[in-house]
């Protein structure tokens, strides 16, 4: 298992937490997604023989969230 965190600075409230832990969390691939609110972070655990980071990065855009890191 892999685990990566991510900036994810526009993330301010519960909705976008429960967007972007919805949105990844059904990724094939991931394990567990937390987002952190207060940081504006994201933290993935997910199977690297099975998801790709951009994959995951592309999750989060297609919400309409900004990701670095
Ligand atoms: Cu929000």
């Amino acid at each position: 298992m892999t685990q990566i965190s991510l900036q994810v600075p526009e993330v301010h409230c519960d909705h976008c937490k429960v967007s972007l832990e919805g949105a990844v969390g059904s990724l094939g691939g991931v394990a567990t997604v937390e987002v952190a609110i207060a940081d504006a972070t994201i933290t993935v655990d997910y199977d690297d023989s099975q998801v790709e980071i951009q994959r995951i990065k592309d999750a989060i855009e297609e919400q309409g969230y900004a990701v670095f890191g």
